[in-house]
């Protein structure tokens, strides 16, 4: 048996691991001897040689030698470079007039000495960088080279991470360690983190970082200040060669917070200075800022409510702020009453965000991105699309969704979270009829709008691994490569992933990415049922609590008795949620009979006798999902054992030990809801199973 080196996680997709001898790296050895980029390239030209140079040295033991362009080389070899750097590189260019920004050609040609080259040619510096990432990835998964012709751009211009670190080293819903960015009300200056953080952001496409949470607490509120805007700019120092530019949240009432006024009303001409003097502040240290992410009336969050303003007053006056530097303005449109009473049945959650914004559509200035997330209410396991996504045609929007795991098992359950996010972009919203999808609305490509993209909330910690469990790194890296093209399948990305992280011998690839499929749905059986979210523990979001949030300000509700359960949001009987949705949806929700299973309990309160279209009834379903899924981990378990040997042992037994603390919480699930809907509806379980009546 082949002695695995011991991995700490660490490298993770980016392992650069020594290539078998053989033909393969024989030939590749021959193709990558010498790096030929030009002399007058930025500090991204620089990372992407760098890069290049770590990744060759470890899979193939060599260490290439550097030439310019200018010299040429005469040897075979790999030629990089932005437009207008070289001859060979403008000429490939020149065959794809309508790349975007930041995409990128790899060809394999004949160079001017008549040798061979690989080239990877970029419209821009960041697509030269992005492209060296993907030839280092044909090499981890051995793709022959000799007929490389690859075109690669995005229409997504932002391709954004949301950090929710608090500087006393806390992340808000971070499950891996504490911040890297921060420790005790400081900056933590831990750079070779950062750096290496920033190349695995970058090798997927991440070109955006906003590096603090949008719930702005007070020392953070001075972030935009002379106090701590030295410490922005190194760490934006840190992210630039990777191509990726950076972003505060900012509390919007920081003019009272950090700047000792009487109000922080967008109207009041002190204020807007006030914004406008801090952000020509940011702009001189940091010319490159990206801009402002804000969480506004949301969750005791501060906004323009407060000064019987709206949001497009509160979004415009930081958009004005920005414009003459060229920033952005990201607002997040997670509004909702987070002090509901639960005995008022005619307010409903769902509804919110809709309500607040599509009156506001077309009112915000060019700079402004409204962030909205994949679901009406928040990151639960099965929500329908947000209906806001249809609803703003003359807005620039991005697309929010949650990396880290809230209510998804917190990185100890497996949930590999690709294929949610693939039914979230694929989402037809019939907004401009059939083909307005939810990917095309927020690339600005349905409307052409000249803004927009994604945004998921980081799920990395100080943990050696980065993410806690090893397998979760899949989520990060899934989230950036579909950002960066969101064609490509949940699954193609966690059998890549897999090869990258963990080899690419079949066995393992197959094991690991059917893992990684099947994860969501296994989650998805042992905890909330066809669609009805939240029966969660309160302000943790790990285990059971089925009334946890049912009589609560959250307005979180499923309201089971002993009849039935599920919330009645149709417009006929219920609080009118559907109507929010274009045709098809509207009447395919509205209907009992043609509303989706996965997603009944969300739109309709039916009798636990009520027969789903899969033919069982709903109370059947709860009880023969919750036991499979208790069992489905049982099944991952043994699929894991059976690579041992194959996968080094460390990462093998971390895995393990993640996979036992999901046995546990699947049984306590399993046993939770299963009970509590025993002694609810009194109807047993027909295949006798064991039940806690
Ligand atoms: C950053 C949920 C989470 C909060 C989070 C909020 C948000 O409510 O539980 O921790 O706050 O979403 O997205 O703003």
């Amino acid at each position: 048996m082949v002695l695995l080196e011991k991995e700490s996680g660490y490298e993770a997709w980016l392992r650069y691991k020594l290539l078998e001898e053989g033909a393969y790296a024989a030939r590749v050895r021959d193709w990558t001897g010498v790096l030929a980029a030009s002399a007058e390239g930025s500090e991204v030209l620089t990372a992407a040689v760098q890069e290049l140079e770590r990744g060759i040295g470890g899979m193939l033991g060599i260490r290439p030698v550097r030439a310019t362009l200018e010299n040429g080389t005469g040897r075979p070899h790999v030629e990089l470079g932005a437009a207008g750097q070289s001859p060979l590189i403008d000429s490939i260019l020149g065959d794809y007039p309508k790349l975007r920004e930041d995409g990128y050609v790899i060809r394999a040609v004949a160079d001017r000495e008549g040798g061979h080259c690989i080239a990877l040619a970029g419209s821009t510096e960041r697509g030269v960088l992005y492209a060296a990432f993907h030839f280092l990835r044909l090499l981890q998964m051995e793709t022959p080279l000799d007929s490389l012709e690859i075109v690669e751009d995005s229409a997504n211009k932002l391709r954004m991470i949301n950090q929710w670190d608090n500087m006393d080293g806390s992340i808000e819903r971070g499950y891996a360690g504490g911040s890297i960015f921060y420790k005790d009300g400081d900056f933590a200056g831990n750079r070779g983190r950062i750096t290496d953080y920033a190349r695995l952001l970058a090798s997927t496409g991440i070109n955006a970082i906003s590096i603090n949470n949008v719930n702005v607490h007070q020392t953070e509120t001075l972030l935009v200040t002379e106090a701590y805007l030295s410490r922005v700019a190194e760490t934006a120092g840190l992210f630039r060669p990777y191509g990726i530019r950076i972003f505060l949240s900012v509390n919007f009432a920081a003019p009272i917070g950090a700047g000792g006024l009487s109000t922080a009303d967008p109207l009041e001409e002190n204020v807007r200075r006030w914004w406008a003097d801090r952000t020509a502040d940011i702009y001189r240290t940091i010319p490159d800022f990206g801009g402002f992410l804000v969480k506004a009336d949301s969750e005791f969050q501060p906004g323009p409510f407060t000064y019987g303003r709206n949001h497009v007053d509160g979004a415009n006056m930081l958009a004005e702020a920005l414009q003459p530097h060229g920033g952005l303005l990201i607002w997040r449109c997670f509004v909702y009453d987070c002090l509901q009473d639960w005995r008022d049945r005619s307010t409903d959650r769902a509804k919110a965000a809709y309500e607040h914004y599509t009156p506001l559509d077309g009112q915000f200035h060019g700079n402004v991105i409204l962030q909205i997330k994949n679901g009406p209410m928040d990151f639960q396991v099965r929500e329908p699309v947000s209906p806001l996504f249809g609803g703003m045609s003359g807005t620039n929007l991005m697309l929010e969704v949650q990396i880290t795991q809230e209510y998804t098992g917190h990185d100890k359950d497996l949930f590999y979270l690709a294929p949610q996010w693939k039914r979230t972009i694929d989402f037809d919203t019939h907004a401009k009829g059939p083909g307005s999808t939810v990917g095309n609305m927020v690339s600005g490509e349905a409307y052409g709008r000249p803004l927009g993209g994604y945004a998921a909330v980081s799920n990395i910690g100080e943990d050696c691994n980065w993410t806690g469990h090893p397998l979760a790194q899949s989520n990060l890296y899934g989230f950036g490569r579909l950002a960066w093209n969101p064609r490509l399948s949940a699954e193609e990305i966690a059998r890549e992933w897999t090869a990258l992280t963990f080899g690419n011998g079949e066995r393992v690839m197959a094991t690991v990415s059917g893992m990684l499929m099947r994860s969501g749905r296994i989650y998805e059986n042992y905890t909330a049922p066809l669609g009805v979210g939240w029966m969660i523990t309160p302000a943790l979001h790990y285990g059971p609590s089925v009334d946890g949030y049912e009589y609560s300000k959250w307005g979180t509700y499923h309201f089971a008795d002993r009849n039935g359960l599920g919330v009645d949001r149709t417009a006929a009987t219920g609080t009118g949620y559907t109507r929010q949705y274009h045709s098809p949806h509207f009447e395919i929700y509205e209907s009992l009979q043609n509303c989706p299973d996965e997603l009944l309990l969300f739109f309709h309160h039916v009798p636990y006798t009520h027969v789903l279209q899969s033919g069982q009834t709903v109370i059947q379903h709860i009880y023969d999902t919750h036991f499979a899924g208790a069992e489905q981990v049982e099944e991952l378990i043994a699929e894991w054992n059976g690579l041992q040997g194959l996968i080094d042992e460390d990462r093998h037994a971390r895995v393990l030990d993640r996979l036992r603390l999901q046995t546990d919480n699947a049984v306590e699930w399993r046993d939770t809801v299963n009970t509590y809907f025993y002694r609810k509806s009194g109807i047993p379980d027909a295949q006798g199973r064991t039940l806690y009546g």
